[in-house]
């Protein structure tokens, strides 16, 4: 008879070390989190515009987005509400390649991402401008599911998810901080 005294938890710490933060359970699967309704927007639709302190705003489409160069990611993401998933592949046109184009003013400190759907989350601009950040439109190889932020989110994936913004529509450049739609809950 063997006893199996190691939890979850513990096997999970055993396999991927300190690649799974304090707390944190491996899922197979991909929850959707989501405040409220997914919305739909199609990618003809679609847009994203790009504003605040910047030398020259943006504003995206389809077609402008998908001509950017396009950058594949392979990493693990990690969710609040304890849930990590290991060796995801996102890829999309990187946060860098991005703010090359609209030339950030030196007076930004932070950005507010908004959301189709209303949600909103800021970050600071150091978090922000991470080579392996993106605006994703591909999962393993696949369009985005609308679920999970389809056709394009943000991908913050060294901080916790909530600021991985879903159904991105706007990028907006702000001198401090100030708090998204969790923050002002006490996330
Ligand atoms: N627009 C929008 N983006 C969002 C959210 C949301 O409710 N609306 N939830 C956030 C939270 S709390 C998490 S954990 C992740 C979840 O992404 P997923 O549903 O693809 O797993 O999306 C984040 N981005
Ligand atoms: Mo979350």
């Amino acid at each position: 008879m063997v006893f199996d005294i190691l939890s979850r938890r513990d096997k999970d710490r055993e396999k991927y070390g300190n690649r799974l933060p304090n707390g944190q359970k491996v899922v197979e699967n991909w929850p959707v989190l989501t405040h409220g309704g997914t919305p739909r927007t199609s990618t003809d639709d679609w847009r994203l515009r790009v504003f605040g302190l910047v030398e020259k705003e943006l504003e995206l489409d389809w077609e402008g987005l998908t001509a950017l160069p396009r950058t594949k990611v392979h990493t693990d993401i990690h969710c609040v509400t304890t849930w990590s998933k290991m060796d995801t592949n996102f890829e999309g046109v990187s946060i860098p390649e991005l703010l090359r184009q609209v030339q950030v003013k030196p007076e930004a400190g932070a950005v507010m991402a908004h959301c189709y759907g209303g949600y909103s989350t800021n970050l600071l601009l150091d978090d922000f401008a991470r080579d392996e950040n993106l605006l994703a439109y591909i999962y393993e190889g696949e369009p985005l599911a609308a679920e999970h932020g389809g056709p394009c989110r943000l991908f913050v994936p060294h901080l916790y998810f909530w600021k991985s913004a879903k159904w991105v529509k706007g990028l907006e450049f702000i001198s401090k901080d100030e708090p998204g739609f969790w923050e002002r809950y006490g996330y």
